[in-house]
């Protein structure tokens, strides 16, 4: 593994050197659980995209495994082996993956040839789906024959499912349903929904609908953000009562398993916000997002926590009681860090904001300032995060709720990656790339007012090498 780079989280799952996107085939597997991911392992850009392979016995330490799919030079999957999930057909593990080949994207099937899940055998018959279906057309592209991709496939009284996402003639993502008795015969139901281009993106990536019982949730990736439906899905149809972003930041084509004891775990993958040229550079690109769980709250409203198991990476503590601040005051925590947690209760009193900065020089020279506002925003400023022209300099932001009851918050800095959870609900992920080695600082400050900072604890993180 490449590990010489102060940018390279050590504690968000990596590929060893070259290039990862979206996660794959997640499954709890003969007692481990298996990350799949796209991968390139011939530099770090999209191309010629493999499946990466890593596992894990307790969601947080994992390990490189060889890679897992290849694409085949007479193959659908030619062009790549792209995004797909796993599912268990009988007691034999089974993935449906994307085939990439000319202008085409050809759905395909392979089994487990062992138990570690490290061997996979295509299925001869590939590709399972050729035909795109009518109605509604499938986009076509200069680039594609049909924008028609990603499979997100479950069980239902004996009959398997399966959503495929797609881009409309005319505009507007897709999630097309199909059926099927064995998973390789699929006759196709129509869509369960569809977006305008306007608010919903042009094409639907990676979908994935979750049952929560008596409600469900749709989240599909639009080449921008992650949006996600809520609501009910019944016959092929999806009602959708509120819609939302799963993350504001840099976070794309998440996928998720479900643990043994009924929790659902939601990875995404944080695609770099350094250009082409500084990912060459580093020899790397991009992480996975830590494990979210996901839930309803009792308002129906979405949950979002890190995987409790996280805290298993707990190293070396700093903590405080309350730390109050008065207009313009700010205080440094004595952590130097480029790798950990921090927890903190914040109330804003009368101060206009509370701006917590991650990844600080001694002159401020380098700073990520996290800002939370009296307007209920969130907002990350990477205007002087690096001072490397390859990284940007945006300000990413999300809405939280109202200023006038305490902030929630939990804040994960790991090499690049800032992950912050606010309420349980809401995330915003950004990639950040201090060069400084002194950038590892923290610090608190209030403006326009008074602002307390309670139940404030900062844990540095173990690698989960
Ligand atoms: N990534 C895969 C596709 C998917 C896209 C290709 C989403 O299957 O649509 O690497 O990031």
């Amino acid at each position: 593994r490449l590990d010489d780079d102060p940018c390279r989280p050590s504690y968000h799952v990596t590929p060893p050197a070259n290039w990862l996107n979206d996660p794959n085939g997640l499954i709890h597997w003969n007692g481990r659980y298996h990350l799949f991911y796209q991968y390139n392992p011939v530099g770090p850009f999209h191309n010629t995209i493999h499946w990466g392979h890593a596992v894990s016995d307790d969601l947080v330490h994992w390990e490189d495994r060889p890679v897992a799919l290849t694409p085949s030079p007479d193959g659908p999957d030619r062009d790549g082996c792209w995004s797909g999930c796993a599912v268990d057909d009988g007691g034999v593990p089974t993935v449906l993956y994307t085939g990439g080949r000319d202008k085409r994207q050809l759905p395909c099937i392979a089994t487990a040839a062992d138990d570690d899940l490290t061997a996979w055998d295509k299925d001869p018959d590939n590709p399972i789906i050729e035909e795109l279906p009518a109605e509604p057309e499938v986009l076509r592209t200069e680039h594609w024959e049909g924008e028609f991709r990603d499979h997100c496939v479950w069980r239902e009284d004996g009959t398997w499912y399966q959503l495929i996402g797609a881009g409309m003639e005319g505009g507007g993502g897709a999630a097309l349903l199909y059926e099927s008795a064995d998973l390789r015969d699929w006759e196709y139901q129509g869509p369960i929904l569809t977006g305008d281009r306007d608010t919903a993106g042009t094409v639907w990536e990676c979908p994935e609908l979750l049952d929560f019982g008596d409600r469900q949730l749709l989240h599909i990736s639009n080449y921008e953000d992650v949006v996600y439906f809520l609501g009910t899905y019944a016959d092929g149809e999806f009602e959708v009562d509120r819609r939302d972003k799963l993350d504001h930041g840099d976070f794309y084509a998440p996928q998720s398993m479900w643990t043994d004891d009924g929790r659902i775990l939601t990875w995404g993958w944080l695609p770099e916000a350094r250009d082409v040229s500084g990912q060459w550079d580093a020899g790397w690109s991009g992480a996975m997002s830590l494990p979210r769980e996901l839930s309803l709250a009792d308002d129906g409203g979405l949950c979002q926590r890190p995987a409790p198991e996280l805290t298993e990476l707990r190293g070396e503590h700093t903590g405080y009681d309350v730390v109050r601040l008065g207009d313009d005051d700010s205080k440094e925590l004595p952590v130097e860090s480029r790798s950990f947690e921090l927890r903190a209760t914040v109330r804003l009193e009368d101060a206009e904001a509370v701006e917590l900065s991650v990844l600080e020089s001694p002159d401020g020279e380098e700073r990520t300032p996290i800002r939370y506002t009296y307007e209920s925003e969130i907002a990350v400023d990477r205007s002087a995060s690096s001072t490397d022209p390859q990284a940007t300099g945006d300000t990413q932001s999300m809405r939280v709720q109202p200023y006038d009851a305490p902030l929630s918050l939990r804040v994960f800095v790991d090499g690049s990656v800032v992950e912050v959870f606010a309420n349980e609900r809401h995330c915003l992920t950004s990639r950040v790339y201090p060069t400084r080695e002194d950038a590892t600082g923290i610090s608190l400050s209030a403006e326009g007012g008074r602002a307390t900072v309670a139940s404030l604890d900062v844990w540095e993180l173990d690698s989960v090498w």
